[in-house]
């Protein structure tokens, strides 16, 4: 009757290899380490495989849990300063942990950087 009614859709992304580089925990600077990552972006969370192959067994095995970040009041945001590489996405998390993302094609990472936007916007609005 009269009302608003708002919808959004939360972007679900399947497994692709990016390179990830975690460079700081909690406020505290790391060694960068590039490593290729299966990623998977699900509804509110960032998993992190190391292949295709690891996020099924992950899946099946009660108790497992995959390494991955909330997303909830985390920050997405293109870096051209923390590397030397093109193409660099930079996620921080609420928590102060840093960690970037990285492909060479710019089609696949900005399609991974609007869908990590949108999921983290989106969370963070409370
Ligand atoms: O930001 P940094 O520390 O210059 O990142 C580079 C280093 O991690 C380097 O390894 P060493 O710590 O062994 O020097 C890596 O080989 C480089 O790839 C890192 O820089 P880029 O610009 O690729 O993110």
């Amino acid at each position: 009757t009269g009302g608003t009614s708002l919808s959004i859709t939360l972007v679900v992304l399947n497994g692709e290899y990016l390179n990830k580089a975690k460079i700081s925990e909690g406020g505290k600077k790391l060694r960068k380490n590039w490593t290729s990552t299966w990623v998977v972006l699900d509804t509110d969370k960032l998993l992190f495989y190391k292949d295709s192959k690891q996020e099924a067994l992950t899946n099946l095995k009660p108790g497992c849990s995959p390494d991955g970040m909330d997303l909830c009041g985390a920050v997405a945001e293109w870096t051209m300063e923390k590397s030397s590489r093109k193409n660099v996405l930079q996620i921080t998390t609420s928590s102060g942990s840093e960690f970037l993302l990285q492909a060479d094609n710019y089609h696949t990472i900005s399609k991974w950087h609007d869908a990590i936007k949108r999921t983290a916007d989106y969370l963070s609005k409370g």
